[in-house]
């Protein structure tokens, strides 16, 4: 309510004020768009679209849009109103938008976008996208319908919502543990500067035996995975030079390396992951990185991204200096 209250210079001289006009002055809400869903189909599908204020009104006010993209309004789709109705006493109102069904499916953009006017405050939402889908569609043909594909355009199988499998990979290293406690990657109460390296690995794959696979380093293998191994599908593995992890580390996987330690020359090395034939699934080269970094190195995003980032840099992290076993915000993979 605070800033919503209509403010009105007394009147009470109104008779004398008559002659030159009794002024009001407003303080103006604030308004926000919002949509409960991103894409709707074509097929008769529909998303609402809110206007949101900062509070409610005193009186009704009606918020104007603008409707842009490359679908074309009541081409594509029909909206119940053209401006959204905000009755007085309320803080929102909404509109409905319907999709057209029609020959041409292609993916399109709506943009709604808020007029300015004198009656509210265009507030920092000014503006969304929807999409306009034929959810019947398979385009890519994976047996995964367009709305339910997460890669609509990559095959891939549903179990992985109708993305690839991109393989077992490097997520995330640590080959230079911060000085002090907090340097204590694996939780066991110590901060030791071989112990406490580690390798993060993510399966994007079914289930995995990766029993017999290696991690190797300049001067030979580090690690081998011991037999019985399996990383479940979309789960993630991780690799303590040494101690005792202690921790649930995100329900995933935890070892420590077969030989004793990783011994990560944070100097520079290079480090190979092969699998039980030898083939080199994945290699991480800290001379990228030749600066000491005093924390990890992970993808950014987690999974799917190309480049590595040093983690506290990256502000999911919340200055987190490592995260193993999870994702950089500390949620479960
Ligand atoms: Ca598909
Ligand atoms: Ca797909
Ligand atoms: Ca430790
Ligand atoms: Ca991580």
């Amino acid at each position: 309510m605070k800033n919503l209250r209509r403010f009105q210079i007394s009147c009470s001289l109104l008779l004398l004020l008559a002659a030159v006009g009794c002024t009001t002055e407003d303080v103006k809400p604030t308004v926000s768009l919002a949509s409960n869903v991103e894409r709707f189909d074509y097929n008769n599908g529909q998303a609402t679209v809110f206007a949101v204020l900062n509070g409610p009104v005193n009186q009704e006010i009606a918020v104007e849009l603008t409707f842009n993209g490359d679908a074309s309004l009541n081409q594509d789709f029909t909206v119940s109103n053209e401006v959204i109705v905000v009755p007085s006493g309320q803080d929102r109102g909404f509109i409905v938008l319907t999709g057209i069904p029609e020959a041409d499916t292609a993916i399109k953009q709506i943009s709604i976008t808020i007029k300015a006017n004198d009656a509210y405050i265009v507030g920092a939402e000014s503006s969304i996208t929807l999409e306009l889908q034929d959810c019947t569609g398979d385009r890519d043909g994976d047996g995964v319908l367009d709305c339910d594909d997460l890669c609509p355009d990559e095959p891939g199988p549903p179990e992985n919502g109708g993305c690839p499998w991109l393989g077992l990979f490097i997520n995330e290293i640590l080959y230079d543990p911060p000085t002090g406690i907090a340097g204590d990657s694996n939780g066991d109460g110590t901060r030791q500067p071989q112990e406490d390296e580690f390798i993060e690995l993510y399966n994007s794959n079914p289930d995995l035996d990766i029993s017999g696979y290696t991690i190797s380093d300049l001067d030979g293998v580090r690690h081998v995975f011991p037999s019985g191994t399996i990383i479940p599908s979309k789960g993630a593995i991780v690799i303590f030079g040494g101690g005792n992890p202690t921790g649930g580390f995100g329900g995933a996987l935890v070892q420590t390396a077969s030989t004793g330690l990783l011994s990560l020359n944070r100097g520079g090395d290079i480090i190979t992951l092969r699998d039980d034939q030898g083939q080199v699934l994945d290699v991480f080269d800290i001379n990228n990185f030749n600066d000491r970094a005093a924390q990890s190195l992970t993808r950014v995003p987690d999974i799917t991204g190309e480049a590595f980032q040093e983690h506290s840099t990256v502000a999911e992290s919340g200055g987190r200096l490592f995260s193993p076993g999870v994702r950089l915000n500390g949620e479960s993979f």
